[in-house]
């Protein structure tokens, strides 16, 4: 770290109105740069990528990290190797057209054994299942809405 480097890590809990909520505001000033920061410490929209997950995607017992490329659209898959550094594996893409969504999270939700995407359409606020098929590409199965209003 540079010693004009200067790191201020500032924690809010609660809301305005003075109510108790869970969840906390990180405000990072790192070398000149503010940078906020989400509850989870991902990076609040302003990278080039944003965050859709940590999961075992491939079901090859090393977690992944799935993530849209903010300027395409494309979603990809960044497969890990349970290594604490720099994973050797090749990224994949395994989806496009995912700007105009938010993630909502991704898990097994329908317990196949295959870990699948939870998103919000933004326009029409349909909440959509994408159903994973544990392969390091695109998914052969249907989406279905699983909500609305969201
Ligand atoms: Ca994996
Ligand atoms: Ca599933």
């Amino acid at each position: 770290m540079k010693a004009s480097t200067r790191t201020t890590v500032l924690r809010c809990l609660g809301n305005r109105r003075g109510q108790r909520r869970l969840g906390a505001l990180t405000t990072v000033l790192f070398a000149g740069t503010l940078q906020l920061l989400n509850p989870t410490g991902a990076a609040a929209a302003t990278g080039a990528y944003s965050s859709f997950g940590v999961a075992d995607w491939d079901r090859d017992q090393h977690q992944d990290i799935i993530a849209r490329n903010n300027a395409t659209g494309d979603l990809w898959l960044y497969p890990g190797n349970s290594q604490r550094g720099y994973s050797n594996q090749t990224p994949v893409k395994i989806g496009n057209g995912w700007n105009g969504y938010t993630p909502f999270g991704t898990t097994d939700w329908d317990h196949d054994q295959h870990q699948d995407i939870i998103a919000r359409n933004d326009t029409t606020g349909d909440l959509w299942l994408y159903p994973g098929n544990s392969q390091r590409g695109y998914s052969n199965q249907t989406p279905v809405k699983i909500g609305n209003g969201w």
